[in-house]
């Protein structure tokens, strides 16, 4: 656009814009804002046709988005719901200020509440509705740094003691405390949702949002109007995962969400657009991807004063201002406000002329005005087609005046002077004397006082308290021997991957008439890539509004079936959208009262260490399922160089407690872990989820060996003993995954040419190898008198003869992580380092895992015992083609 001219119009004489105006007025009054609209959008296109290049704006004015004619009356008792607001935001405030009186930096927030007590307030007077046995109620993601408020509303209703609230952070004090904010792992009967690791929240919303969705289209429960609702701070919505899937939620018409977007215009360490307006640049994204977008910027006092600008100048006044300045405002006096905003213009000045500069100072911004938040919850959960975001304008710190209220540094304020605590204290009318308020006593009023009279039936005829979190679903019955047998029995030769094995053991679990309904396949645009494209057509592909088209492949067995009841979650190219599936479908046991089972196969490389903090989240939820890492194996994995070939992420599920990670070699070892997974899981209810590797090297699947069952659970088993008993020099090779091939071929060489006699071990996890042992030797530490136990690794091991090899696809930190306890001296190879495009057998002799590497070590290691010559050893390496100036993988 031309600035010069379009800026600079020509004068406009103001009775030219006024008639303008009122003409609109009378339309509006007359024919109602359809034909408004209608009559606006002609303007605009006759302007456009006649050569007036108008931008383009994905912005209203910075005015609230409800009109105060269209304002639907506060159903509530506004005075007593301020009240009762009051002493939340004072107990929300002490739990803090006592905290950390009682131990300095035990760290907790004030002021993100302070700014969106009203928001939370209205909701739960008004619309939050809890999960009853008749109706499954509202899915609420409170804003982590908000929990003070939201214990502190749980202590008025009688739901959390006082003792707890003191004991705030301080969760192991006897009588128990309050987890800093929401974990469900910790609090499990309050908590749904952790939200606190910002960005993840919206996300989970979205997917949670529908996923709901998917289990009403596919029948698994009744359609209802419940809403999930986000609560976020602006701030928040700078990570990408916040505004990352918005449009998945207008493309998909979740009219069953809604964001609320707490805009204080702050973040931690100061303005969040200081020089610009997030609410504009919030709106124009939400707008753009067709979300109902309602601002809530002007509180009530406003009101007036708008309506005696029949200019629009105030808007116009108020749309020019950046955050910078607003911060500054709102924070100062009546006479600055009159100086600064309105002085501007002295039409503007005029305007609040009758008004004294205290009224000035008491112009409440809209997200603490209940009737303004009243109505834009009433529209958001009335609006049908798509989901609406409400902006709603606050002030960070709200009330608690010269302590923080809008400054900079009012995120980390957790302790209030004695002054300060009586200014609280009178602002909002805490019943409390100067003497006591200054100990932050918590207050909660007489039983049958009017206020937690009137707070229980608010409560009672939304159906109760939330959160609330429940286990609600009954374990599934069977134990599905029969599913899972086919694949104990080896592939008879066939050469199969085990992601081969996986895909046709979920198809047939697909088909199990108890579990397979259950079953939520979850895909990152890879089905074709882990050969799950027949599942297209027997399950079908979830599309919410059932397939428009004749897709191309129509005519093939392959075709690419969607359909309203389609089982399957194709996500596309968005791993942390499908974590999120995950999430909401591996919690339904909990959310919904519905065992869904969900299966999410992806790029392993692009799991733990693309959305790792997801799957922390997922952990601390108590979430449910299996994450499948495909295509893994740092060299198994060939050609795709080292952003694909995964050699990290068995390290990177070390640290989830709940999570048990395996890296099977053979088809019946993942019977084996998947069919004991869903047992514990859903029969028995325990809170793990699995982490299984598969790969996509083909070979024979053997039958499982008898009596190893429990063996591949825990870790490690013998898969095949060296046939010769009579041999001097032996070896324990223990492999993992596909090197289990390499190990087993190892285990010929070592026989055949250099005589040592090799047990070969199957190790499907390290991870819990360690975690016994780990345990175990706690255990001891604890009972000195007693017995000691020993690590099942160490009992493996006990009268295994000859030196230890371990070889994997994965770095070497993870047999060497268990080493101590085995009983000799462990050598681990593994596949440290970046790695490179290549095929598997140059990969693997690039890494040294392979079988000839493997001999070298069992025969470096037999040296060092003094069994073996070094000669012998030098010799070998010669003779096995072994360049010893090759690069070294860990650092090239
Ligand atoms: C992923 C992540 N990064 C950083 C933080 C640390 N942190 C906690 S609160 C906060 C500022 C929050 O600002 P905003 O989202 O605007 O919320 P407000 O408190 O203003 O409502 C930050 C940076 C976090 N919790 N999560
Ligand atoms: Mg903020």
């Amino acid at each position: 656009m031309d600035n010069e001219t379009y800026a600079q119009p020509h004068h406009i004489e103001d009775v030219e814009i006024q008639e303008w105006l009122e003409s609109l007025d009378s339309v509006l009054e007359s024919s109602g804002p359809e034909v408004a609209a209608e009559i606006l959008e002609r303007l605009r296109a006759h302007a456009t046709v006649s050569g007036i290049d108008l931008p383009f704006t994905a912005n209203t004015p910075y005015a609230n988005t409800i009109p105060v004619r269209l304002e639907p009356l506060f159903p509530g008792d506004q005075e007593l719901e301020r009240r009762i607001k009051s002493l939340i935001r004072w107990n929300a405030l002490a739990m803090v200020v006592r905290a950390n009186r009682e131990e300095h930096n035990i760290g907790g927030h004030i002021s993100t509440y302070a700014s969106a007590a009203t928001l939370y307030e209205v909701g739960f007077n008004h619309f939050f509705r809890a999960r009853t046995p008749e109706f499954e109620g509202d899915t609420i993601y409170f804003q982590g740094h908000a929990a003070p408020g939201i214990y502190a509303r749980a202590f008025m209703e009688g739901r959390i003691s006082a003792q707890q609230l003191e004991n705030f952070r301080r969760e192991l004090k006897p009588g128990g405390g309050l987890s800093s904010y929401p974990h469900p792992w910790l609090m499990s009967d309050f908590w749904e949702f952790p939200t606190v690791s910002m960005g993840l929240s919206p996300l989970m919303a979205i997917y949670q949002a529908r996923f709901n969705r998917y289990l009403e289209n596919r029948g698994m429960k009744p359609a209802t109007d419940a809403k999930v609702w986000a609560f976020l701070g602006d701030g928040e919505t700078d990570e990408p995962e916040s505004l990352g899937a918005i449009t998945l939620a207008s493309r998909e018409h979740l009219d069953n969400l809604i964001f609320v977007v707490n805009c204080n215009l702050q973040r931690l360490d100061g303005p969040v657009r200081g020089n610009g307006q997030i609410i504009q640049e919030l709106e124009s994204a939400f707008r753009g991807a067709r979300w109902n977008v309602i601002k809530v910027l002007w509180g009530s006092e406003w009101d007036p004063i708008l309506e005696r600008d029949t200019e629009g100048l105030l808007v116009k006044r108020m749309g020019e201002l950046v955050d910078g300045e607003y911060q500054k405002l709102v924070v100062s006096s009546g006479a600055y406000v009159r100086q600064h905003f309105f002085g501007h213009d002295e039409r503007l000045l005029k305007l609040v002329e009758p008004l004294p500069d205290e009224a000035l100072r008491r112009l409440r911004l809209g997200g603490h005005d209940p009737r303004k938040v009243y109505a834009a919850y009433k529209a958001a959960v009335e609006h049908k087609g798509g989901p609406t975001v409400i902006l709603a304008r606050t002030i960070k710190g709200y009330g608690l005046g010269e302590a923080g209220e809008g400054k900079n540094v009012t995120h980390q304020q957790k302790k209030l002077n004695e002054d300060e605590l009586r200014e609280f204290r009178s602002r909002f009318g805490i019943p409390l004397n100067d003497d006591d308020c200054i100990t932050v006593p918590f207050y909660r009023p007489a039983e049958d006082s009017i206020e937690l009279q009137y707070l229980r039936s608010r409560r009672e005829a939304l159906g109760g308290y939330t959160p609330k979190r429940s286990v609600r679903s009954k374990p599934i019955a069977a134990d599905h021997d029969e599913l899972f047998k086919e694949f104990t029995e080896g592939s008879d030769e066939r050469e199969v991957s085990t992601t081969m094995a996986f895909v046709a053991m979920l198809r047939k679990m697909l088909k199990d008439p108890e579990i397979g309904k259950l079953i939520v396949p979850i895909v990152p645009d890879e089905a074709r890539t882990f050969g799950m494209e027949s599942l297209f057509r027997t399950v079908g592909i979830y599309a919410s509004g059932g397939q428009k088209y004749e897709p191309v492949d129509m005519n093939t067995l392959l075709l690419y079936k969607e359909a309203k009841d389609g089982q399957i979650l194709e996500e596309g190219i968005t791993e942390a959208g499908s974590m999120a599936s995950f999430i909401a479908a591996g919690s339904a046991y909990a959310t919904h009262g519905i065992n869904t089972i969900p299966f999410f196969i992806y790029y392993s490389m692009f799991g733990f260490q693309r959305i790792g903090d997801f799957i922390w989240a997922a952990a601390d939820m108590r979430t449910r399922g299996f994450l499948l890492g495909g295509t893994s194996g740092r060299t198994t994995l060939s050609g795709e160089g080292l952003q694909h070939q995964d050699g990290n992420s068995h390290v990177l599920a070390l640290p989830v407690p709940n999570l048990k990670a395996y890296d099977p070699a053979f088809a019946y070892e993942i019977a084996v872990i998947v069919q004991d997974g869903i047992r514990r899981m859903y029969k028995d209810g325990e809170n793990w989820f699995y982490y299984i590797t598969v790969m996509n090297e083909p070979y024979a699947m053997p039958p499982m060996p008898s009596g190893v069952r429990e063996g591949i659970l825990k870790g490690m088993y013998k898969y095949r003993a060296s046939a010769n008993k009579k041999a001097k020099l032996k070896a324990q090779l223990f492999g993992s995954g596909a090197i289990l091939n390499e190990v087993l071929h190892a285990q010929e060489m070592l026989e055949q040419k250099y005589s040592v006699a090799a047990d070969v071990w199957s190790v499907t996890s390290y991870k819990e190898l360690y975690v016994d042992a780990i345990e175990t030797e706690r255990w001891n530490r604890l009972n000195p008198g007693e017995k000691p136990r020993v690590p099942y690794v160490t009992r493996c091991l006990a009268d295994a003869p000859g030196v230890f090899v371990a070889a994997s696809d994965y770095l070497k930190t993870l047999p060497n992580m268990i080493s101590k306890w085995m009983p000799r001296r462990l050598a681990a190879l593994g596949t440290d380092g970046f790695g490179r495009s290549e095929g598997r057998t140059s990969l693997r002799d690039f890494f040294e895992v392979d079988a000839k590497f493997i001999t070298l070590a069992t025969l470096h290691e037999l040296s060092a015992d003094g069994k073996v010559d070094p000669k012998v050893v030098d010799k070998a390496i010669e003779d096995l083609g072994i360049v010893k100036t090759k690069p070294n993988p860990v650092t090239s």
